[in-house]
């Protein structure tokens, strides 16, 4: 059994990592400022192998002491808004690209310990590339997408020079329990859910041509842990998706169709400087670390309405 750091381990992706690894037996150290994720996200998982620190990850001291006798980190966490990132870019740097520089710091002390972190679709920006290879070099449209891809290019440089392993996963459009959806930024299986729970009718913006490829968080925990088992050496990137994509529109109705409900949608005016399309190309995670999408849309969008309505 193995002892992992998981930073931003209370957030909506992160709890489920948790949640995984414990439940297979291993211990797990959670580092979480509390900014975005919450304390009851991991409550019940705490226990004698599971521990939870609040904690920035800015405080390099803290990082030092948390990741002595660990044998991997999964460093979930960020500044994880897009919006507030280009609101906030040098908060953006601090969290999103330094934050993850005192991590390789702490790898680069400790060369035993493995990593994988969380990156994102946004560094492709807006490609017309589709679907989307890793090889394709995007121009990201937001501090938030850049400071991931230079987190990615920081990595690479760490593996180059300090034979830091690990492992950058492209997040696309990640959806599942525990998602947040109470700012307006928030995922739109979130929101959408949380519409129809209180019987509204969502706004979907611009005409709902928008394509997006939906990944269930089962799936993402899944693409995390294989990361982190996988014996390749260096730096590598994998975008993880369902390699599916559909669009905004067919997006509601086939959550109608899943609970049974009769709400035509509104529209309103498109969101400023959004990406039309974007499909992931997922055979490079396939083939080099086995991952297979297991969760479809519909089964996704079933168990997130069963548990926003528990
Ligand atoms: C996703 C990520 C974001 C960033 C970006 C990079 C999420 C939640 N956000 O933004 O962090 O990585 O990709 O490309 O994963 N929509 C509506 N009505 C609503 C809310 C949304 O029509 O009430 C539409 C929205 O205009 C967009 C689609 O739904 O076309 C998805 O929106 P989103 O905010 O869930 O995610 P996205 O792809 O804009």
């Amino acid at each position: 059994m193995a002892h992992y750091l998981v930073t931003g381990g209370a957030g909506f992706i992160g709890s489920h990592l948790v949640e995984a690894l414990s439940l297979t037996g291993h211990s797990v150290t959670v580092l979480d400022n509390l900014s975005s994720g919450h304390k009851k996200n991991v409550e019940t998982f705490v226990s004698n192998r599971v521990k939870f620190v609040e904690g920035d990850i800015r405080d390099t001291a803290l990082l030092d002491q948390l990741v002595k006798n660990c044998d991997g980190i999964f460093h979930l966490a960020a500044l994880v808004s897009v919006p507030q990132s280009i609101e906030q870019p040098k908060d953006s740097f601090e969290i999103n690209l330094q934050g993850t520089l005192n991590v390789l710091e702490c790898c680069r002390k400790q060369p035993h310990v493995r990593l994988v972190f969380a990156s994102s679709a946004a560094v492709y920006g807006d490609t017309k590339i589709c679907p989307v290879k890793e090889t394709i070099v995007g121009i990201p449209l937001s501090p938030y997408g850049l400071h991931k891809w230079m987190c990615e290019e920081q990595a690479g440089l760490y593996a180059a020079l300090y034979s830091v392993n690990s492992v950058g996963l492209r997040f696309f459009n990640v959806f599942g329990p525990r998602q947040d959806p109470s700012s307006p930024y928030s995922g739109v299986i979130s929101i959408f859910i949380d519409r129809l729970r209180r019987g509204q009718a969502p706004t979907i913006f611009g005409d709902g041509s928008q394509t997006r490829d939906f990944v269930y968080v089962g799936d993402v925990v899944q693409a995390l842990i294989k990361a982190m088992n996988s014996k390749k050496q260096g730096f590598a990137a994998y975008n993880v998706g369902r390699g599916e994509s559909v669009t905004i529109n067919m997006l509601w109705k086939i959550l109608c169709n899943v609970v049974g409900a009769d709400l035509p949608a509104k529209f309103g005016p498109a969101r400023e400087g959004e990406i039309h399309t974007s499909l992931a190309n997922i055979s490079k995670i396939e083939m080099e670390l086995g991952y297979a999408a297991e969760t479809n849309l519909k089964e996704g969008l079933k168990k997130t309405y069963e548990w926003a309505t528990q």
